[in-house]
């Protein structure tokens, strides 16, 4: 029978979907289950807060600087409480931490602890809130090292390749949830009808021909040669490569959104544009290996230009590195221009 828009068969909720996988895993405990379904709940909130912010009263900085010295947005400390406050009762979390937190965010004493940490960005491309683009949520799931008690740093700080699950929430022209477990990369769309994140895009796998390369081009003479050629090569200029589409948003969740649909390579190299950030502005553990995770899942894969995001030990909680990630030949490309001009 054809499928209608109200064939309830073809309906799965992401409830439904990630208790489906479990299923596949007899000696899962829910206790990862239960977690994605938390966060996910956080998403549904935060979008409700998002389409709201045009309104008077959450919109616009506060006057706050956080520790990146960038100006918190009322919206920022929203979905920070909003994952912190769904999750820190449950006992399924050791600990957390946060890209608006300096350390570590401990569960308070009053509730269990549990046996994942929780890495979040609560609202990534930020500075697009006032602008009506996509931002988003980022977070990454990993189990605990320590064996009981508090939740340490050292919790926190493990290579992207240990990773239990990853995903992302985007607050676009619709809210989307993309998540994977290992196992794929799934993702969902809110109905907001009815509050529930309908499978929409089950499986996805980045298309073999890309279309887009994202970049902040206005920063092109703070770049190495490397990178100078490997754009020329990206845009037809060198090589025998038909031109790819620039597209930039300026909001990693949108532009890594797009080309994991689409097929393309985001970059966000290091630059010499300011001293106090040699290795270019993203997050390790908060945004660039959470995303690593989902493009490796989805048949594309991430590099600092030097080697797999993936296999980075991080040092520190903000620690920042370049970014290439998208289709593995475009992000091959990117180490092989390095290697050879830089
Ligand atoms: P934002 O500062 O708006 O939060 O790392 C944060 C981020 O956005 C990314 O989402 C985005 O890709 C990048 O910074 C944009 O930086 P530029 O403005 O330097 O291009």
């Amino acid at each position: 029978m054809a499928a209608t828009p109200f064939d309830q068969s073809m309906i799965i909720t992401i409830e439904r979907h990630i208790l489906e996988e479990q299923s596949g895993h007899p000696e899962a405990t829910g206790m990862l289950t239960s977690l994605l379904y938390d966060i996910a709940l956080a998403g549904k909130l935060i979008a409700s807060r998002t389409t709201r912010a045009g309104l008077a009263e959450i919109l616009g900085s506060t006057t706050d600087v956080n520790i990146q010295g960038e100006t918190v947005m009322k919206l920022d400390q929203l979905a920070d409480q909003s994952m912190y406050r769904l999750n820190d009762h449950t006992g399924r979390l050791a600990c957390m931490a946060s890209e608006e937190h300096e350390g570590i965010l401990p569960i308070p004493e009053r509730f269990p602890t549990g046996k994942y940490v929780l890495l979040y960005d609560p609202l990534d491309g930020s500075s697009n809130i006032d602008y009506n683009a996509s931002i988003g949520t980022i977070f990454a799931i990993y189990r605990r090292l320590s064996t009981d008690g508090p939740g340490t740093l050292a919790d926190c700080l493990q290579p992207g390749r240990d990773m239990v699950a990853a995903g992302y929430m985007i607050y676009g022209s619709s809210t989307m949830l993309v998540y994977t477990s290992g196992h794929g990369v799934h993702g969902f769309t809110l109905d907001p009808a009815i509050g529930e994140f309908l499978l929409t895009h089950p499986n996805i796998r980045i298309p073999e021909n890309p279309k887009y390369y994202s970049t902040n081009q206005g920063y092109q003479r703070y770049w190495s040669r490397g990178i100078q050629h490997y754009t020329h090569w990206l845009q037809g200029l060198e090589g025998e490569n038909k031109p790819l589409s620039a597209r930039y948003i300026g909001s990693l969740v949108g532009d890594f959104h797009r080309n994991l649909l689409s097929g393309g390579v985001f970059y966000y190299p290091a630059d010499t544009q300011d001293p106090t950030k040699p290795h270019g502005k993203l997050r390790l553990v908060y945004e660039c290996a959470p995303l690593a995770f989902i493009a490796a899942q989805a048949g594309g894969c991430a590099s600092d230009g030097q080697q797999d995001i993936l296999d980075i030990t991080p040092t520190s909680l903000h620690q920042r590195v370049p970014l290439f990630i998208g289709n593995y030949s475009l992000v091959q490309a990117a180490e092989d221009f390095i290697r050879q001009y830089d």
